[in-house]
């Protein structure tokens, strides 16, 4: 009979706290992160977009704020078993599922400034292919650097969490950003003004730039979808449903289409955009497996993709759309960072590991393993520069990741192992177009841009900066440059 008494009872409590964190949203929350959770002033707070924020950060955020930023602190106004209440509440899904559908892309499309009144050539004295684009991730800032001097051009305010590399139009004018929560913005390098922007969905992936310059096209997590915009203005050209969370969407210039990594479906797609007016309808490649993290060969023939199945990565021929080998890779391969790189007349292409201390060195040919490079701990980027003699590669996921390695790219051993700022971690490097500095970042509120000589392996200058995550040279990625991602 106790039991009958109990099981309601803690029922009651249960749809009781959730009734709360609710009315605490509302009351609290919603003016600035949304009706429904979708965000506003504030960051999206769905689960797609906590997913990867421990529950213990979230009470921590809600407690006592972010430091500059609009949150505030909570913990005077709400009792700790409301604030846990709120956490939960947080990471469940809106009792009304959040949706975003064309009209809602339409009508966040937001036109900054009018482009036919603005000077088509360079208004700063940089040289305009030799600028970097950093992404400022500890107060959600874009800084545009002058690749020459290394002074700062321009430092404004982006959306929130900003992830995947921006991306740039072929003639290296504009620039394009993607942020966790579906903004896409627009930056025009000439002038450094924010031309338009529009929220592509409600949890983006990142973006892809058409190498003629026409077309975005964004991956989204939430909902699945892929959206294809006018690279001019933003404004929505089509919406294309993936039944599937989109992993990531790439261009490959050569084959004038995009490439589509698919979460939740053994498929690849191809769509391409070399037809006047693109229906952008889907090639779908099946595969074997869920392939969701790439990287091409330098012709753009073949895609390599982690693979569960194959034990580590599988090749595809994009042409056939057949699997050309399986390689085992046991590190669990972060191939989107690979980069290659000619040794002794042969291309080979190095990828770090999120799980083991090693960088696995292949030969692009036949995708043969050459070498497992030990290193001090998991990486997570890699780059050089053909001018370069070496790749710096990090030790992002291990205790010392303030350690940054050099490896021969003729030798491949360590040749080097700096520690830029000790107890720092430092990752994430890219070159001046011309390879004779490189930029790293120490990924840290209170943190740099170090600019390194690459050939005597001097500091040039530190800029300090808010936990710059990446950053990216005009020049390097307008080329597809060997050594940096794509
Ligand atoms: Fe990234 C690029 C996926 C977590 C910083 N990241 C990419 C790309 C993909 C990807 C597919 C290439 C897209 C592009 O450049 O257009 N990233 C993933 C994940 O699946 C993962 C592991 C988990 C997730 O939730 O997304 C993940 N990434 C992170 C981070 O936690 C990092 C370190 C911090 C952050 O900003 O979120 C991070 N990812 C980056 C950066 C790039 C990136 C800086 C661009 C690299 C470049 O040099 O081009």
């Amino acid at each position: 009979m106790k039991r009958l008494w109990l099981v309601p009872l803690l029922w009651a409590s249960a749809a009781h706290g959730a009734t709360d964190a609710a009315a605490d949203y509302q009351q609290h929350c919603q003016s600035c992160h949304g009706v429904n959770r979708v965000g506003s002033s504030g960051p999206a707070l769905l689960p797609e977009s906590l997913g990867r924020i421990k529950p213990a950060e979230i009470r921590q955020v809600i407690e006592h704020g972010r430091p500059a930023s609009q949150m505030a602190a909570f913990a005077p106004l709400l009792t700790a078993q409301q604030i846990d209440a709120l956490v939960s509440f947080l990471q469940q899904p809106p009792a009304t599922p959040a949706t975003w559908n064309e009209q809602d892309i339409r009508s966040s499309h937001r036109q900054l400034a009018d482009l036919s009144q603005l000077p088509s050539t360079p208004q700063h004295h940089a040289d305009p292919l030799n600028l970097f684009v950093v992404v400022e991730s500890g107060d959600h800032h874009i800084t545009i650097l002058d690749g020459d001097r290394f002074e700062v051009l321009d430092r404004f305010a982006s959306h929130f969490a900003v992830h995947g590399g921006p991306k740039f139009s072929p003639d290296g004018r504009f620039v394009y950003f993607a942020s966790r929560d579906g903004w896409i913005s627009l930056y025009d390098l000439h002038n450094l003004k924010l031309i338009a922007e529009v929220r592509a969905g409600l949890n983006t992936r990142n973006l892809a730039v058409s190498k003629d310059g026409r077309w975005v096209l964004v991956g989204n997590y939430l909902p699945g979808n892929l959206v294809v915009l006018d690279a001019r203005d933003l404004s929505l050209v089509k919406t294309l449903p993936t039944h599937s969370r989109v992993s990531a969407v790439y261009t490959a210039p050569p084959r004038n289409s995009f490439i589509v990594a698919l979460k939740d479906v053994n498929e690849v797609w191809e769509l391409s955009y070399a037809a006047p007016t693109p229906n952008f309808e889907p090639r779908r490649i099946q595969a074997q497996d869920v392939l969701d993290d790439f990287s091409f060969s330098p012709d753009y023939r073949q895609l390599l993709a982690t693979s569960r199945k194959a034990g580590g990565g599988q090749v595809i021929d994009l042409d056939s759309g057949k699997v050309v080998t399986d390689i085992a890779l046991s590190g669990m391969p972060h191939l989107g960072s690979g980069t290659y790189w000619q040794r002794n007349g042969q291309w080979v292409f190095a990828t770090p590991n999120i799980s083991k201390g090693q960088i696995s060195v292949l030969d692009l040919k036949t995708w043969k393993l050459i070498k497992e490079i030990p290193t001090l701990g998991p990486g997570f980027f890699m780059r050089s520069h053909s001018h370069s003699r070496y790749v710096w590669s990090d030790v992002f996921f291990a205790p010392g990741n303030d350690a940054i390695h050099l490896i021969d790219k003729q030798t491949l051993e360590i040749a080097h192992t700096l520690r830029p700022m000790p107890g720092k971690t430092a990752a994430h490097v890219e070159f001046t177009q011309d390879g004779r500095y490189l930029l790293l970042s120490i990924w840290d509120r209170e943190g740099a841009l170090i600019v390194y000589d690459s050939q005597t392996l001097q500091e040039v200058k530190r800029l300090p900066m808010n936990k710059p995550s990446g950053k990216y040279n005009v020049g390097n990625k307008i080329e597809f440059a060997e050594g940096t991602s794509h």
